[in-house]
């Protein structure tokens, strides 16, 4: 379905100052979020930064199964072929798998944690699926970062989500210190659209998930909401959580260190907000980028 308006005007010929976030951070009515697991601080929290991080919220011990899977992969000349797996650039190292919910069932049966599926469903306020699921490995010495980007701004212009009710909770699978290159958030930045200037090739994601051009904010913008709120880089153990809004800046350095920054991304959208056409024109990406067509509400693990 394309939309006649677009609320979110981005990848444009000239540039746009940003505006006003005009969707709410939070979706759950009030019985929803009484009665989850999130108490009234930290929703608040997440609510003014746009992001929330839990040390230690899965048990290391319980991550050293994922990481052994993990590893495999990186031996797996099928996988390292497939579309589906992005290689660091000019080199043999895994960049990212996408798709891992699909390709694994330990890490499917993840994606229904019941603690985390309960705290996601009181954000988003309705019942969610898996947009998109992603490992980023960021190997030591060779993993390259990931320029500032806003995912909603490419997700509603390169797979068509029509508003701000989405948000990913990345899983740390090895110690995310000072040194290995941290997920770096901007916070309140999720409380303005960044319009970005340049207009999306066909296939723009051949290129942008190994280096993204098209979708980085200005420089101008990027200045002014550091400027107000800073930079944060949450840091912890092999299963800490950080959970992130769709539209909150953020973006990570290389990794210079001998230690491994391995995330696992699991990016969960609102029933309510389901794809439409990619508002930049182009053709649809692939199911293992956006999840257009097999999409299921998701049931915690262990009811029936
Ligand atoms: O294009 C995407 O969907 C991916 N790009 C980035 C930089 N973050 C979100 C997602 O993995
Ligand atoms: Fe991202």
């Amino acid at each position: 379905m394309r939309d006649s308006q677009d609320l979110f005007p981005t990848r444009l010929e000239r540039k746009l100052g940003m505006f006003e976030r005009i969707d709410p951070v939070v979706y759950g009515d009030e019985a929803q979020l009484a009665n989850g697991p999130l108490d009234k601080s930290q929703i608040e929290a997440y609510e003014r930064d746009g992001f929330l991080s839990f040390d230690g919220f899965f048990d290391p011990d319980d991550m050293q199964a994922f990481i052994d899977e993990l590893r495999g992969y990186e031996d797996d000349a099928d996988l390292k072929l497939s579309e589906g797996t992005v290689l660091e650039p000019g080199r043999e190292e895994i960049r990212t798998v996408f798709g891992i919910h699909q390709v694994s069932e330990r890490f499917n049966r993840l994606t229904r944690d019941p603690r985390l599926l309960a705290i996601v469903k009181q954000l988003l306020g309705s019942d969610v699926y898996i947009h998109q699921s992603r490992i980023n490995y960021k190997p030591g010495f060779k993993g390259k970062g990931f320029d500032w980007h806003s995912d909603f701004e490419t997700w509603h212009s390169e797979d068509g989500m029509p508003r701000m009710r989405a948000l990913s909770c990345s899983i740390v699978l090895t110690d995310n210190g000072e040194f290995n290159g941290p997920l770096m958030l901007i916070p309140g930045s999720h409380r303005y659209f960044v319009p970005c200037v340049g207009r999306t090739p066909e296939n723009n994601y051949k290129e942008s998930l190994k280096s993204q051009e098209v979708g980085v904010p200005p420089a101008s913008s990027l200045r002014e909401l550091m400027l107000e709120n800073d930079i944060e880089a949450p840091k912890g153990p092999a299963g800490s959580l950080i959970i992130f809004e769709c539209n909150t800046l953020h973006g990570s350095n290389i990794n210079m260190s001998c230690w491994p920054r391995s995330n696992l991304f699991f990016v969960y959208n609102s029933v309510e907000n389901t794809l439409h056409e990619p508002y930049c024109g182009n053709r649809p990406r692939p199911e293992f980028l956006a999840d257009r067509s097999d999409w299921q509400p998701l049931e915690p693990l262990g009811e029936p």
